[in-house]
């Protein structure tokens, strides 16, 4: 049977990267070796999870994980975590040739609420591709390949508790949203405050996340080295769009490691509204 024929032909996270690979014939598998300590790294943060590490610890002991992981690769030679304030260079003898960013577990103040914090898409620039962790097997196998986002949604996802500190076209989406003008149907509010868990859903069931500025952060709050750009990358990858109000978000040229940026990102058509409002006010 083909479904039986799917079951049985697991594609492993590994598998699917060695194919990836073999296109190129000049790689010499640095970055599989890369991508399977990652893989190591996020193993470790489900088991710790599901055994209900609290909080504090679980942050400390993933970054712990994900940088010794990533050192003793011996292919990277600069680290750069949300969790440490400065960066991490390898010492010579490890060195190799990737620079990693990372966020080892974001959307820590859910964690002890038992909310969703993780997800692992991956993207090599050739489209998305959704990887769900067997336990049992301890394996990552690819169970949403190639995910395009759809082109509208009918979901929009912010924290609206900073509303009155919103600047005029934030304020006027999110207005829309609510009471459309055109007749179309209202949409639906989904924030889970994880912005793993809350751009996951965007990209399976289309609309738009939103981390605008406000008065408080004039520059937003997400990271953009360990946020805004992958997350970024990976809408884009999947057919959706990324915008900060001013313009691309993969277009940004961060000037210290821990900048933070505005962002609004998801379906195509929902961007370009937001896109529209912004350009309305220049
Ligand atoms: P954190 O680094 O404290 O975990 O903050 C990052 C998280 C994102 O996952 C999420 O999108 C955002 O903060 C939610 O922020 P807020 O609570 O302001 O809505
Ligand atoms: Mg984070």
């Amino acid at each position: 049977h083909e479904a039986d024929a799917f079951r049985t032909d697991l594609m492993t996270i590994t598998r699917f990267v060695l194919n990836e690979q073999s296109k190129y014939p000049e790689s010499r598998g640095d970055f599989t070796i890369l991508l399977s300590n990652i893989v190591l790294g996020c193993k470790f943060v489900c088991s710790a999870v599901n055994k209900g590490e609290e909080q504090k610890k679980l942050d400390v002991l993933s970054n712990d994980v994900f940088v010794k992981a990533l050192v003793s690769s011996g292919r990277t030679s600069v680290l750069v975590s949300e969790e440490d304030e400065e960066a991490t260079f390898v010492e010579s003898s490890k060195r190799g040739k990737y620079c990693v960013v990372f966020d080892p577990l974001d959307g820590s103040s859910n964690i002890d609420c038992g909310v969703s914090i993780g997800t692992l898409v991956l993207s090599t620039g050739t489209g998305v591709h959704g990887f769900t962790l067997d336990p049992s097997l301890g394996e990552f196998i690819l169970t949403h390949p190639d995910i395009k986002i759809p082109k509208k949604g009918n979901i929009y996802s912010v924290n609206e508790g900073n509303a009155q500190n919103w600047d005029g076209p934030t304020t006027k989406y999110v207005e829309r949203c609510k009471y459309p003008k055109d007749g179309s149907p209202a949409k639906s509010l989904r924030y889970v405050g994880s912005m793993v868990a809350d751009v996951h859903r965007t990209l399976l069931y289309g609309g738009i996340f939103l981390y605008p500025a406000d008065k408080k952060s004039p520059n937003g709050k997400l990271r953009v080295l360990y946020e805004v750009f992958p997350m970024a990358f990976l809408m884009e990858q999947a057919g959706g769009q990324a915008f900060t109000g001013k313009k691309r978000a993969l277009d940004l040229v961060p000037k210290k490691i821990h900048e933070r940026s505005p962002i609004f990102l998801g379906s195509y058509d929902d961007v370009e509204e937001i896109k529209a409002l912004y350009a309305a006010e220049e």
